[in-house]
């Protein structure tokens, strides 16, 4: 960061994190823009075990892209050093900050407009599967345990049907009967993880929509961004991620659910895009990418549905029912991947023939 400090203003975007942009001027005019952010302690209780996961992976990803995959002509992410050299600042009482370049020249989408856009999402994570690919597991520490358990997460959600501590239960009982008629669902990709059928990887852990930067002008896929939950875990949630938040043409938390849908020329473009961007996926992952993406669904549902129950304490929220309206679109989308599961199914397939 050099120069001196301009303008500054708060980006409402994330459930997470607080997030500025600053301005910087230079002597000889020039401004440049950077991210600070403060990360959420709440969310990530060890936030320097954080800093050392998006250290390695910006390192590993900038060394690649420069060495390996020049190809991928995108910007990456970087991290800017605070004073004394560390590359996070730890105020007393003010938490941990860290500053990244400002990537300019590009947008982020809610909602995605057409299927070049998915597909050049989902190629880019795709991508970043394939760089982080060789990182030597053991580097990357589990920052958030459990993140996604789905069955813990299931049990989690049971725990608070039980106690209902802000005695909100009531108004959701269908929503608790719909993830109850899924519990198995829940547990299907854990199970074949730990029956060795499906690979741990390092993997992204939130690849919602807007967490991929795309060019203004082209919008082709420029950088990931948003490492602070890159873990290990399974390519499935990275895809299922994906599905979850670029199928449908309807907020996250919107409220007519008449607008949710899965919009079958967005899930082929993501499937198309994930598999052109990333080579190492097996058949199991493969033959599991429509389980991923509802199984995403429903455990990002179950979560917005447990914090409501909770009080809110987790995601940051607007008003009283904000969550629980996140919690609906989600178990609604569940239920139209369901409706749609074969002809997913025999998409995938057909693909993943024509490639092998
Ligand atoms: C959070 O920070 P953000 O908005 O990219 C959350 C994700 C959820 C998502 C739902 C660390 O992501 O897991 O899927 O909200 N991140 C964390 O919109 O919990
Ligand atoms: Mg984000």
């Amino acid at each position: 960061m050099s120069g001196d400090f301009v303008e500054g203003h708060e980006i409402n975007s994330g459930l997470i994190n607080t997030t500025y942009i600053a301005t910087y001027v230079r002597d000889n005019g020039v401004k440049n823009r950077y991210i600070l952010q403060r990360i959420n302690e709440k969310v990530f209780t060890d936030p320097l075990a954080v800093m050392h996961n998006v250290e390695c992976v910006t390192r590993h990803i900038n060394w690649k892209v420069l060495r390996v995959k020049r190809d991928l002509g995108g910007q990456t992410l970087n991290l800017y050093p605070a004073r004394g050299g560390k590359f996070y600042a730890k105020g007393e009482g003010a938490g941990v900050w860290r500053c990244y370049n400002f990537i300019e020249g590009c947008h982020t989408y809610d909602i995605v407009e057409n299927t070049r856009q998915a597909y050049q999402a989902a190629r880019a994570f795709g991508s970043f599967q394939d760089l982080v690919s060789d990182l030597p597991t053991e580097d990357i520490l589990e920052t958030i345990p459990d993140f996604h358990n789905t069955p813990r997460r299931f049990a989690r959600l049971m725990e608070l049907v039980e106690s209902d501590p802000m005695g909100r239960l009531e108004s959701v009982q269908d929503e608790v009967d719909f993830v109850k008629q899924r519990e198995t669902l829940c547990s299907s990709l854990i199970k074949q993880l730990d029956a060795g059928d499906l690979p741990q990887r390092i993997t992204h852990n939130d690849t919602k929509l807007n967490n991929v930067m795309m060019d203004s002008e082209t919008d082709e896929a420029v950088c990931v961004i948003d490492l602070d939950t890159v873990m290990p875990g399974l390519s499935l949630y990275d895809f299922g991620d994906l599905v979850r938040t670029a199928t449908s043409p309807a907020a996250e938390d919107e409220v007519d659910l008449t607008k949710v849908e899965m919009r079958m020329s967005m899930f082929e473009a993501l499937a198309e895009g994930y598999l052109d961007g990333c080579d190492c996926l097996t058949a199991k992952e493969i033959e599991n990418l429509v389980t991923g993406g509802k199984v995403i669904t429903l455990e990002t549902g179950i979560r917005f549905l447990a914090d409501y129950l909770e009080g809110d304490v987790y995601f940051k929220t607007d008003h009283a029912s904000h969550n629980l309206d996140r919690c609906r679109t989600q178990l609604r989308l569940v239920e139209c991947i369901e409706e749609k599961e074969d002809a997913m199914e025999n998409f995938v397939q057909r693909i993943s023939k024509a490639k092998r």
